[in-house]
């Protein structure tokens, strides 16, 4: 049985995710839409839009955890696994983390060992819908295991590097390894 609580210290479970956003969500053309896995891949990649919804190989439930306290369990999501992506394009062994690039300005990034884990994916829908705009539409990405601020929506560029990029939040005094169950909130000092 887990042993694991599901809501880690300090947080409190509500019912709906709150869309927080940068104050505009980015339009979305399903003609002109693309999403590119680039930077030290072997074979970068631009998958359009139907390319990229007939790749769904993800149907999982996770929780997100925001930073500032709230947490909603057990969202259910349809997607592609980023490991499906990165096996794809070929990751370069100088590779180490990964930066994800989003159509509002928005930032992240997270070790390429996060890619292991099989719930860290791309989705299309969020409880059998597709994404909304405040959901981050078309797609965005999904790290249950650490805050939300990883969780880019909006997500077009996934850029394979050596050394870490700091992106949003990471360089505004959030805390890069962002654990919940180490309640790694602001960065150190
Ligand atoms: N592109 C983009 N992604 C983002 C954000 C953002 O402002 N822009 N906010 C992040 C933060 S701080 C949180 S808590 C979650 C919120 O997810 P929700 O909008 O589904 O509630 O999205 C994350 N992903
Ligand atoms: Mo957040």
């Amino acid at each position: 049985m887990g042993s694991k609580p599901k809501l880690p210290p300090g947080q409190r479970a509500i019912a709906e995710t709150r869309k927080i956003n940068l104050g505009h969500n980015p339009p979305f053309d399903p003609e002109s839409w693309n999403l590119e896995v680039t930077g030290l891949v072997e074979t970068p990649l631009k998958l359009s839009w139907d390319e990229f919804r007939g790749r769904v190989d993800y149907r999982g439930k996770s929780d997100l955890h925001c930073v500032e306290g709230w947490s909603v369990l057990d969202i259910e999501w349809e997607g592609v696994r980023l490991s499906t992506l990165l096996e794809q394009a070929g990751v370069k062994p100088e590779a180490r983390f990964v930066f994800v690039e989003s159509d509002d300005g928005y930032s992240t990034s997270f070790p390429l060992s996060d890619a292991d884990e099989a719930d860290v994916a791309l989705v299309i829908k969020q409880n059998g819908e597709w994404l909304t705009p405040d959901e981050g539409r078309p797609v965005r990405l999904v790290v249950p295991h650490r805050y939300a601020y990883k969780a880019a929506k909006f997500v077009r560029r996934i850029v394979l590097v050596a050394e870490d990029r700091p992106g949003y939040w990471e360089t505004r005094g959030y805390h890069n390894e962002a654990d919940p169950w180490k309640e790694q909130r602001k960065a150190p000092g």
